[in-house]
């Protein structure tokens, strides 16, 4: 039998048909596939779909375990840890207007949400500062009376508040300075220096150098530890609103040294690393002046 223009037409149509609907029931427009690879809708799969060869390639290394929806932007890096001492790990999220939320790590179920109030910058600083067992999650959303903040990292409660002992700026580092087992909060501030804390609130020490007529800098980056003198025990590494570092003994609070940068915030964190293998950290620092400095604590 000889087919004619139209009769080919409509075989090569109904052949079409027939691919497109065997694509969308079981192929790669099927709304099942979609959901499997974690999307809504056939049309978000698309859209998501590898079109060059490099997104080829990158489809076929990586894998989408889960995704979930946060109430909000983050600014911070993940934590990753077990919240509730039950052995299954958590992933604690702080986001820009105040939430905390903390998820399953293996599917992305939520366990819990809490709201400190104000922008929040840092991932959130985990320790047992109460010595009871149980994790503590510390964070310092922006706020008028720039609060630290301590959770229970296993439900989020609120269990303690300290005014003007926290700073957006600058996430609390934990460390054990007298020795008794259980970490002390060391809290960059914006207007009492740095400080040393207990679980409780109780200003253990306070490190300020008020300059006069302007009164006491903020603490403008986030804290470092770094055991500059190899004597066992770190210092603390805290850069200022008038570009100066200083480093501070957390035993005691006593300044060891301090540096002045042309001037302008320190905003990152201060680096401390053997560079050149000779047993003594170098201190790395680069600030709104324009310069990165390396600096040494004892002379050669
Ligand atoms: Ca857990
Ligand atoms: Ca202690
Ligand atoms: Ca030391
Ligand atoms: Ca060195």
């Amino acid at each position: 039998m000889r087919l004619g223009v139209p009769e080919l037409v409509f075989l090569i149509g109904f052949l079409g048909v027939l691919l497109m609907a065997a694509a969308v029931l079981f192929g790669p427009l099927s709304p099942r596939r979609a959901r499997r690879f974690g999307y809504r809708s056939t049309r978000a799969y698309l859209r998501a779909a590898p079109r060059t060869d490099a997104e080829k390639r990158d489809a076929a290394d990586l894998a989408l375990r889960w995704k979930t929806k946060i109430p909000y932007g983050s600014f911070a890096a993940p934590w990753v840890g077990d919240v509730d001492g039950d052995g299954a790990a958590e992933v604690v999220l702080t986001l820009l207007d105040g939430d905390v939320v903390a998820l399953s790590a293996s599917d992305g179920s939520q366990k819990w949400q809490t709201n400190v109030g104000g922008r929040l910058n840092f991932a959130p600083t985990v320790g047992d500062v109460q010595g009871d067992g149980a994790l503590e999650l510390l964070v310092a959303p922006k706020s008028d009376t720039d609060d630290l903040v301590v959770l229970a990292a296993a439900d989020g409660r609120e269990l303690n508040r300290f005014g003007h002992l926290g700073s957006r700026r600058s996430a609390p580092v934990l460390w054990d300075a007298d020795g008794d087992g259980r970490p002390e909060i060391l809290s960059g501030t914006r207007t009492e220096g740095v400080v040393r804390l207990s679980a409780t609130g109780q200003v253990q020490w306070s490190y300020r150098f008020g300059e006069r007529g302007a009164g006491q800098p903020g603490v403008s980056g986030p804290l470092t530890l770094a055991d500059l003198d190899s004597d066992g025990a770190p210092e603390l590494l805290a850069g200022f609103e008038n570009g100066s570092l200083h480093v501070i003994d957390p035993r005691d609070g006593a300044r060891v040294w301090t540096f002045h940068t042309e001037g302008g915030d320190i905003e990152g964190a201060p680096l401390a690393v053997d560079v050149d293998a000779d047993g003594h950290l170098e201190v790395f620092i680069g600030g709104h002046d324009r310069q990165l400095y390396c600096l040494r604590h004892r002379p050669p």
